[in-house]
């Protein structure tokens, strides 16, 4: 095994400063995110040699709000010639009647299989069931593609565990399994099964990697991560019905609208009761930029998920996220004239929280436009687009640098009458986090090249908009603590 030599992740200019990562080498997917007492523990798969996907661990941090974590030794590392030997790859975290369990995908062979480990110490250390896998064989009958990651609940005093995979030649879908130890597990059927032929309202891919299953507000939602010929297209909401061990969805969506970029993504429901989301946001840059800056990978800010007014699910950042407001800067309300590009005076940088209200013109597109050099090279654009209800991030000229992604985003968004466009936007170096109205999200990724690209703007094109408020904030770093 090679260890990677690359320059100190610190060193890099897009290395987000507010967000959860590990302090260097790849990281992936959000595994065991759960709480235990007052403390938030988020385990994630981790490369510890080198910024590439490969020998994948579990890495684990520990948080008393979400927003400040603490790093932790290494949770699962493979064990040679076991079945995780190619890789621990993602699982949950489930308390097992007063043992801390971790259940999680073993790689070997290219053949995946459920795993438990057990910790007796307060989760600091963990030991592998020598009888892993715990499930031996795929269910007899289903020519499957992948069988991995894994999200488990208690019910009626029984656990059941759903399991990703994908049915050749139908779709993705999310097996059911039930148990009375944790250890033995029967299955029964898949919980559902998408159509990889169907478009619409969207696609659901072949395979469905994380599934993760819950309550939530009088209803049942899915989130799964959607896959096919080995590329990530981003997380699928299903919201529904669940009764008698099947699940109907009523309602099909994409959790994010930056699609890849939002993957992964798992859920905790904590001591307030709040169903939490949180996930990977994986790189717009080539592999070999990833493996000279020496770091892959980070996590999303943690989202609140809630139903929205057409019974979708919505997801906003954790009110916690406010700890990290730093210097605040207000714009009194104006027009913001057709045409314009209306330059936000004495609010500047690449860590920064803005919280804007535009009344668009009927027609017209408005937004914000971030991380703006000062003759407009380089820029990303956050526009409302009135006449085709969409809300886009434009990327054309977020960086000099064409190896870096470059296409646009672009999500379903429809104002009411009067209804403002209410943006929250969250810039972090390389990331953007925008979420629109409570109910629309995209996460991207930016790399700007110019030292000088931190200028923030306003704009509107075709008609003049009214922007109603602005406030801007500087955010403080999350202190990496090893
Ligand atoms: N990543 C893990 C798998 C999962 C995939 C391997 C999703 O368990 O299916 O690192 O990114």
């Amino acid at each position: 095994m090679t260890t990677q030599r690359s320059a100190a992740p610190t060193d890099d200019r897009h290395r987000p400063r507010y967000h959860f990562q590990p302090p260097s080498n790849w990281m992936n997917d959000p595994n065991g995110f759960s709480q235990w007492g007052a403390s938030y523990h988020l385990f994630y798969q981790y490369n510890p040699n080198g910024a590439f996907h490969g020998s994948i661990h579990w890495g684990h941090a520990v948080s008393e709000d979400l927003v400040h974590w603490r790093h932790l030794p290494i949770a699962l590392a493979p064990t040679p010639n076991g079945p995780d030997e190619g890789g621990c790859w993602s699982g949950c975290a489930v308390d097992n009647d007063g043992v801390a369990t971790l259940v999680y995908t073993g790689d070997r062979d290219d053949t995946q299989r459920p795993c438990i480990a057990t910790s007796r110490d307060g989760l600091l250390t963990w030991e592998k069931y020598p009888g892993n896998p715990i499930i031996r064989e795929t269910p007899p009958g289903l020519e499957l593609e992948g069988f991995r990651d894994h999200s488990i609940w208690r019910d009626a005093g029984q656990w059941h565990q759903l399991i990703g995979a994908g049915i050749r030649g139908q779709g993705g879908t999310a097996l059911l399994y039930r148990s009375d130890d944790m250890y033995t597990w029967e299955y029964l059927h898949p919980l559902l099964v998408g159509d990889r032929t169907r478009t619409e309202p969207i696609w659901t891919g072949e395979m469905w990697e994380c599934p993760d299953f819950f309550a939530l507000d009088g209803q049942h939602a899915m989130t799964i991560s959607v896959w096919a010929k080995s590329t990530l297209y981003g997380t699928a909401a299903l919201v529904g019905t669940y009764q008698d061990l099947h699940f109907t969805p009523h309602l099909e969506h994409k959790l994010d609208y930056g699609d890849r970029y939002f993957y992964a993504a798992q859920t905790l429901r904590d001591s307030q009761g709040r169903r939490i989301i949180i996930a990977w946001v994986q790189e717009g840059r080539s592999d070999e930029a990833q493996r000279a800056a020496g770091w892959a990978g980070l996590m999303s800010l943690p989202r609140v998920l809630s139903l929205g007014p057409d019974g979708q699910l919505c997801a906003n950042p954790v009110p916690e996220v406010a700890a990290l407001r730093g210097t605040q800067t207000q714009l009194a309300a104006q027009d913001v004239p057709a045409g314009e590009t209306l330059l936000v005076p004495h609010v500047a940088g690449d860590a920064l929280e803005l919280e804007v209200t535009l009344q668009p013109a009927e027609r017209g597109n408005c937004g914000v436009v971030v991380r703006r050099s000062p003759d407009g090279t380089e820029q990303t654009r956050i526009v409302y687009d009135a006449a085709r209800t969409e809300l886009r991030v434009e990327r054309d000229r977020s960086s000099q640098d064409d190896t870096t992604e470059h296409s646009a985003h672009v999500a379903p968004l429809t104002l009411a009458a009067d209804e403002p466009l209410q943006l929250r936007i969250f810039v972090d170096c390389s990331v953007l986090e925008v979420f629109a109205n409570q109910r629309v999200c995209i996460t991207s990724r930016i790399y700007p090249t110019r030292d000088d690209s931190t200028g923030v703007a306003l704009v509107a094109e075709q008609q003049s908009a009214r922007l109603v408020s602005l406030r801007a904030w500087q955010m403080q770093p999350i202190a990496e603590l090893a």
